[in-house]
């Protein structure tokens, strides 16, 4: 029966789709294709780069980067068990998941080209995880450099229901998982992260990226990928009906301010003190201003012409954003990440004089020949490098400057 209700949403998904987005879809398709979009290879652009390996490199969503420590972040984990165990994306199959998902770290400034990467791999003591497992299961995260020298991370961890009595983990498919955002702090040099608390709330359903408001607070924005329905058709039908949200949560309470997103993807705060989301769907990054309680008023729609993925800050103020330049290619590598690649782009969003925003590509391996099909790109101003990491590739890749 179950089998049989999935069967008829998937269609109705279809049916769904292509009847809402009938106004949107020339663009999508076009966007997701990449319909009269010209891809360049690697090497017509001044970068050498290389893929690095490493068995706790690999399906690394996300990264940050410390410029006060110069120390690169990664939230790590296992390309196949992502199939399994991801359930912004309905996959709810808990003995799939990875057990030793970690936080990884790379001092930029020792890498040389050429040689290998030793990274550090972050131990967690005293924090519990799900009914006292110690584990944590990664997507995105961000940081803060303090004036003290020490790092605050906020790291959303999407852990499995339990049934609080006794402990056992509940049927997922049924209640969905029981997702947090954690907060660590850690320093220079970073061994381990030390746990400072958990958010725990119900609007915090399908949480893909947090955006730290900084300073003195411990406050935070965050994207609801598929909204707070957790499974269920509401769940799957969130990108098509616009579920998702960007919501707030301070030392209390977490709220919904900005509804009716379309898998809002990594946002990420400007130094402008602005708030950008993404969405993959529309290819457009979406500008808001921050209000004292906490509310986002729009300000302004960035066009970036690809479907595109989570933003990262750079040390001078630019954007830089992992762009899928071939969505077909993209979902065939996610599903088979040790066998098939897929063309990157790396675009970079500036703020102009005017205050209107000029978006360039900054890198592009249009062959699939170097780069994972990468859902965060980090650029380090201090050095020129350009750090690429894939939510499903079994390595990272690092592009220097010639
Ligand atoms: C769930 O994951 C386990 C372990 O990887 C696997 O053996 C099993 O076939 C998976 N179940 C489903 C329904 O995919
Ligand atoms: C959800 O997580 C919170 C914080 O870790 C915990 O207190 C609560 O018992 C969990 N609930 C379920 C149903 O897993
Ligand atoms: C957090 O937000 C809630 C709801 O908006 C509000 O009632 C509460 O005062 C806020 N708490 C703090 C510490 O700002
Ligand atoms: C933090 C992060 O990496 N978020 C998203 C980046 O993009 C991929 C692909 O769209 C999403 O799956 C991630 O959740």
């Amino acid at each position: 029966m179950a089998g049989f209700i999935l069967r008829v949403a998937a269609a109705l998904v279809a049916v769904l789709g292509a009847l809402l987005y009938q106004i949107q879809f020339p663009r999508m398709v076009k966007l997701g294709l990449g319909i009269g979009r010209t891809l360049e290879p690697l090497n017509s652009f001044p970068y050498t780069c290389r893929r690095v390996y490493h068995d706790r490199l690999k399906a690394c969503e996300d990264m940050w980067l410390s410029e006060s420590t110069r120390q690169l972040f990664l939230a790590c984990s296992d390309p196949l068990s992502r199939a399994q165990w991801m359930p912004n994306m309905g996959h709810f199959n808990v003995s799939g998941m990875n057990l030793d998902d970690s936080i990884v770290v790379i001092d930029v400034d020792d890498l040389k080209a050429g040689s290998d990467v030793e990274p550090r791999i972050l131990k967690r003591p005293g924090f519990s995880g799900t009914n006292g497992d110690g584990r944590i299961h990664l997507v995105g995260m961000t940081g803060v450099d303090d004036g003290d020298g020490s790092i605050r991370l906020w790291i959303i961890n999407l852990k499995p229901s339990v049934d609080p009595a006794t402990g056992e983990v509940l049927d997922q498919h049924k209640v969905g998982p029981n997702s947090t955002v954690e907060l660590f702090r850690t320093g220079s040099r970073a061994e381990q992260l030390d746990h400072v608390t958990t958010f725990a709330h119900p609007q915090i359903g399908s949480p893909n990226r947090i955006a730290a408001v900084g300073g003195d607070s411990d406050n935070f924005y965050y994207t609801n990928d598929h909204g707070v329905a957790k499974v269920g058709l509401k769940h799957h039908l969130s990108p098509l009906i616009g579920s998702g949200d960007v919501s707030f949560c301070n030392g209390s309470e977490c709220r919904r301010v900005v509804a009716g997103q379309h898998f809002p993807n990594g946002l990420a705060k400007g130094q402008d003190g602005l708030i950008y989301v993404p969405s993959s769907l529309h290819g457009t990054v979406d500008v808001y201003q921050r209000q004292p309680n906490g509310d986002l008023v729009l300000k302004d729609s960035i066009d970036a012409g690809y479907s595109l993925d989570n933003l990262s800050l750079d040390r001078d103020g630019n954007f830089w954003v992992a762009a899928f330049p071939d969505s077909m290619k993209f979902f065939a590598a996610n599903s088979d990440p040790y066998n098939k690649d897929t063309p990157t782009t790396a675009l970079k969003i500036s703020k102009k004089a005017d205050g209107g925003y000029e978006v360039t590509k900054a890198l592009e391996d249009g062959l699939g020949e170097v780069l994972p099909g990468a859902t965060t790109v980090v650029h380090d101003v201090e050095t020129g490098r350009v750090f690429f990491s894939s939510v499903f590739a079994p390595y990272i890749a690092v592009c220097e400057p010639n």
